[in-house]
């Protein structure tokens, strides 16, 4: 142990915190949608409450998209000196963006609860791209660069070889980081190379022609989404037509979101041309979660949301909006929406909790529930959802494009590239929910060997 070693809970909120300030000054629309969120909660929380507490402030996640599996992998330990792993493979092809991605985040209930920052990172498939020579070209660019400063990589070896960071480092650190994650407005490669790629995809230029993965969006926490969507478009942010995701429910489920699109950014090139050119990439986001689904849970909700989709399109404009927002509310009542059923029928995750000192004096799991003795508690849902992903990617992509050469998974090429397994998000759930119930069982002074699991909600 270091004299004095920040926690990688620490270091985590630290960065988070720097990204943000580093991000509400490249944009300022950034900085106008946090204040507007900041309104709209304030207002959620009920008009005697002075101020909102310090957690809705938190930033949640960011995004960023990343060119090679060296670069997949630079990531990866980056993102771990912060207590950030590697969870859920998303596969973007089927909705034609030529990426798979994973989601770096903490990974225990009390590191999430502590900071939730996560990191949806995508990874380029070039084999999606028909054109081989444009291929090679995007592949030879992006093999000269480095994403890391070398000041960075130093701070890592150190951190992996000593366990960790001391203060001095952390600091160091963070602003090493930052660099990596920095806009710069000059691209590293011609105006018509650039046009080349864009032509092919347009996520392929700002994969392959900047320094490196810039940061493409933040995302802040709203209490009320569908309020907060209202107050960016009076205010002229320019929202996407729709929230991603479930439409507004009682018990809220998964993962609500929406964002203002991308703005259009002057870039200089090599060369010095390209002076018209206008890039669109970078965008702010908010989000809304709800419980973790469990499998049949989660089994529902696809086969709902590809019934929305089968009935109406996906919209451009505010007219096209109301009617998805109509089949989106219709089809979805299908979905239990009272907290009791949602558990019954193990459509989510729980957390249990027992009332201090209470017995369960031979009582059952369920009867102990109505005694309210014993709780349960929805577990949020910390991951992302591929359909509701390819919604904001594109709505965020400028340009037309041609289709992909393949719609596939390639969970196995992406864990290569990044050198370990990709955690599974849904055995995390699981075990967060046995875990609350063993503990809440044995403080009623049952155990296993009571019979009481015999009615086990999952
Ligand atoms: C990532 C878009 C997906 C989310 O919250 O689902 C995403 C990107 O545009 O790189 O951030
Ligand atoms: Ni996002």
């Amino acid at each position: 142990m270091k004299r004095s070693e920040p926690s990688t809970d620490a270091l985590r909120a630290k960065l988070a915190r720097a990204l943000s300030d580093m991000y509400e000054t490249e944009m300022p629309r950034y900085r106008e949608m946090g204040d507007l969120v900041r309104l709209v909660n304030k207002t959620a929380l009920g008009a005697d409450t002075v101020t909102a507490p310090a957690e809705l402030d938190i930033v949640q996640h960011g995004a960023i998209r990343v060119g090679t599996a060296r670069e997949l992998d630079d990531m990866r330990r980056l993102f771990a000196v912060m207590g950030m792993f590697p969870v859920g493979y998303y596969n973007l092809a089927p909705s034609g963006i030529p990426v798979h991605s994973t989601a770096f985040r903490p990974i225990d209930r009390d590191a999430l609860r502590r900071n939730p920052f996560r990191v949806f990172t995508s990874l380029l498939r070039l084999d999606l791209i028909h054109d081989a020579e444009l291929r090679d070209a995007a592949a030879a660019v992006m093999h000269r660069r480095d994403i890391l400063t070398p000041r960075c990589r130093v701070l890592l070896e150190a951190c992996e070889r000593d366990g960790g960071l001391d203060d001095a480092q952390a600091d160091d650190f963070v602003s090493q980081a930052l660099e990596t994650f920095r806009w710069r407005g000059a691209a590293t490669t011609t105006a018509r190379f650039y046009e080349r790629l864009r032509a092919a995809h347009p996520l392929l230029a700002d994969i392959v022609c900047f320094k490196g993965p810039h940061l493409n969006h933040l995302t802040l926490r709203t209490l009320d989404i569908d309020a907060a969507q209202r107050a960016m478009s009076q205010a002229g942010l320019d929202p996407k037509p729709t929230v991603e995701g479930p439409p507004g429910r009682r018990c809220p489920i998964l993962l609500r979101q929406t964002s203002f699109r991308a703005q259009a950014e002057p870039v200089a090139f090599e060369g010095g041309d390209g002076a018209t050119v206008l890039h669109m990439a970078r965008f702010g986001e908010i989000e809304q979660r709800g419980a973790a689904l469990t499998e049949p849970g989660r089994a529902l909700y696809d086969r709902l949301l590809s019934q929305v989709h089968a009935q109406a399109p996906a919209p451009s404009g505010p007219e096209a909006a109301a009617v998805f927002e109509q089949t989106l509310a219709r089809v979805f009542a299908a979905f239990p929406d009272d907290s009791d059923a949602l558990r019954r029928e193990k459509l989510a995750f729980f957390e249990f909790s027992a009332v201090e000192g209470a017995r369960a004096d031979g009582r059952s799991i369920e009867e102990l529930l109505a005694a309210g003795v014993l709780k349960a508690a929805p577990i949020v849902y910390d991951d992302f959802l591929p359909v509701s992903a390819a919604g904001i990617f594109r709505s965020n992509l400028a340009g037309s494009q041609s289709g992909l050469a393949a719609q596939n998974d390639d969970r196995d090429g992406f864990e290569t590239a990044l050198g370990t397994p990709i955690i599974d998000a849904q055995a995390l759930y699981q075990a967060a929910e046995e875990a609350s119930l063993e503990r809440a069982l044995a403080a009623l002074g049952l155990n296993e060997a009571d019979g009481a699991h015999s009615d086990l909600p999952t």
